[in-house]
């Protein structure tokens, strides 16, 4: 394909769009000498974690490359950059600022601003420091504590510098993967621990946002969340209904707190000791009004009933990514409409959509016309979503460049840039030039 495309007259060809890439620190940054040690530095050093066993010491070693990186973000034309601050980093173990941490973000802020670059700032994604996992982590109330303590102080450390902050990146997978299925840091197992993390993480949320707009009134705030749309195996009633437990235990259960100030009624259908432990006033706290959603989307899941576990995930059909995702670019479509017509949503930024493909780099290129095809079609059906009359107004691809990817190591690369980790050598790949050439053609 010569070019991505979209419809003549398109919302998304015009310069009012955002356009931007994203990262995450621990997946990029590497530097780990220069903050203390965190959960996945901790997960990864335990044996059969991290398919790889490869860990985040150097990653893109972005910690020393940053300039150069951002460079790079400038020569793809991009309108924001999103990335994530590392809390290990920034805050010492007595809960001061470390200053040097500081200056670290404090550069690359001012670097963005100085190229008209729009920093889009998440707080937290994924990498807390180990001394509060010690503590009891995200099952420890106080957790939400510490992190809107972190949220003052940094965001009075930056001033003005951040366009727009999220508090937490995917709260779903911190609390599932990293609480109740173990498969991502702390590698908690156990349905006891899955809705009160949850629980504690939108609570810190609720209590940064409070942060938010004390200190930064005229960011942009709120929080990012993914979705993965869940769909029947059949027309059958007890499928549909499986299906249905599925959505709300997946998605809708981070979602419905900050819209509608109340968890999904499935919390009634959970063991007692499985339910978390709400306060008075904490779903207030959760419910503040937000300036943005922003949301994430790979792929769908299909689902049927199962008489032991309520509902059992299928083997996800063709055509699949490298990391075995369906791709199925009508579902986020219909996942933006279906959210537009169950929540009053404010406006909306795809903030992560990407692919991991198998990549060949050849000739100081790389061809890789599956990853073009994804953007191609997601793009669309982005633009679908804002024709059926959603309120969207950025999208950003994941990932900048190829980097750590969590129990994955670095064997899936979702970079429109790939990474050489021997050289740390970048080179745009075709999905990327196809980007740059996309967003330039703006009018
Ligand atoms: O690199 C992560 C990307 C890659 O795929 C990023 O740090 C995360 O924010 C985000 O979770 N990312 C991601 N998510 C895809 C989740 C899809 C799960 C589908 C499983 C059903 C088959």
């Amino acid at each position: 394909m010569a070019n991505y495309t979209l419809p003549l007259g398109s919302k998304m060809l015009s310069k009012q769009f955002t356009y931007g890439v994203a990262t995450a620190s621990f997946q990029i940054e590497g530097g780990v000498e220069h903050r203390l040690p965190c959960i996945w530095d901790t997960f990864c050093a335990t044996e059969g974690k991290i398919a790889d066993q490869s860990n985040g010491d150097v990653a893109c070693d972005h910690f020393h490359k940053w300039s150069e990186d951002i460079d790079l973000i400038d020569s793809l034309g991009v309108d924001a950059y999103r990335l994530s601050l590392s809390w290990p980093r920034l805050i010492k173990e007595d809960g001061s600022l470390n200053e040097d941490g500081a200056t670290f973000y404090i550069n690359i802020l001012d670097k963005l601003i100085a190229k008209g670059i729009k920093p889009f700032v998440t707080l937290y994604h994924w990498d807390l420091p180990q001394h509060i996992e010690d503590n009891g982590g995200w099952l420890n109330r106080d957790t939400a504590y510490k992190f809107a303590e972190y949220t003052d102080i940094v965001t009075k450390a930056f001033g003005d510098r951040v366009h727009s902050y999220a508090t937490l990146n995917e709260p779903f997978c911190s609390s599932y993967l990293g609480y109740e299925v173990g498969i991502h840091a702390p590698g908690k197992v156990g349905k006891e621990y899955g809705r009160k993390s949850a629980h504690h993480l939108l609570l810190a949320h609720g209590l940064a946002m409070q942060v938010l707009k004390k200190n930064v009134p005229s960011a942009k705030n709120g929080i990012v969340l993914n979705f993965t749309p869940c769909y029947s195996a059949t027309d059958d009633a007890a499928d549909i209904a499986a299906t249905q437990f599925a959505d709300d235990y997946f998605n809708q259960w981070y979602i419905k707190p900050i819209f509608d100030k109340e968890y999904p009624a499935i919390i009634n259908h959970l063991p007692k000791e499985h339910q978390p432990d709400i306060h008075d006033g904490d779903m207030e706290i959760i419910a503040q009004t937000v300036d943005f959603l922003g949301v994430n989307f790979y792929t769908r899941a299909i689902y049927k009933a199962d008489e032991q576990e309520v509902f059992e995930q299928l083997e996800p059909p063709e055509p699949r990514t490298d990391i075995g995702w369906e791709i199925y670019p009508q579902a986020f479509t219909n996942l933006l409409t279906d959210l537009h017509s169950k929540y009053s949503l404010p406006p909306v930024y795809i903030t992560e959509n990407g692919a991991a493909m198998a990549d060949q780099l050849e000739n100081a290129q790389v061809n890789d016309l599956d990853r073009v095809d994804y953007y191609q079609a997601h793009l669309n059906a982005v633009n679908d979503a804002i024709e059926a009359g959603v309120n969207i107004q950025g999208y950003f691809a994941w990932s900048l460049m190829d980097n750590f990817e969590w129990a994955e190591g670095y064997l899936k690369r979702f970079g429109i840039v790939y990474v050489d980790y021997v050289s740390q050598t970048r080179t745009i790949k075709q999905s990327g030039l196809l980007y740059r050439d996309l967003i330039n053609s703006r009018t």
